[in-house]
């Protein structure tokens, strides 16, 4: 992959493309888990844990997850190769290759998994819209939705 080309050129696309994932991530929600149980008012302030992102076949499973405020995410590495899973703004997602144009990391997590089995993990405890990257795969592209806690949520919760 090149990443000398990586510029951030097309702002406009990008959030195009964010606002895509958001919409994916709510319709993945309907159909995934329809047994999922009522979410009980938890104490606060206590990390939960959540759901566990695979990266495999050069690609975040899922892409998009939403979870409630105070969540752990783990992601784990399932292939033998080196990944990041870098927050940051991803943009100009090609629709048919999956691969981005350019990456500006954020600086809220940045961690490399260096072969199989490695993990790590994020507890999200502000609502708000993630995005994140593989810094070494340009179509690894992933979004996670935290919402407030009394909001629903489609995360496979463990
Ligand atoms: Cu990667």
């Amino acid at each position: 992959m090149d990443i000398a080309r990586s510029q951030p050129v097309r702002r406009r696309l990008a959030v195009c493309a964010a606002s895509l994932f958001i919409a994916a991530a709510g319709l993945a929600g309907c159909s995934a888990h329809a047994e999922t149980p009522a979410i009980a008012p938890t104490p606060t302030a206590s990390a939960h844990a959540g759901p566990v992102i695979n990266l495999s076949s050069l690609t975040f499973h899922p892409s998009t997850t939403t979870v409630r405020v105070g969540t752990t995410i783990t992601w784990r590495n399932d292939e033998p190769i080196t990944h990041t899973v870098t927050s940051g703004r991803f943009e100009g997602v090609d629709k048919t290759t999956g691969l981005r144009s350019s990456q500006d990391p954020d600086g809220t997590f940045n961690a490399k998994l260096a072969g199989k089995g490695k993990t790590f993990s994020f507890t999200f405890t502000k609502p708000g819209t993630y995005t994140y990257y593989c810094d070494i795969h340009q179509g690894m592209n992933a979004t996670i939705t935290v919402v407030a806690d009394s909001a629903s949520t489609e995360g496979n919760q463990k």
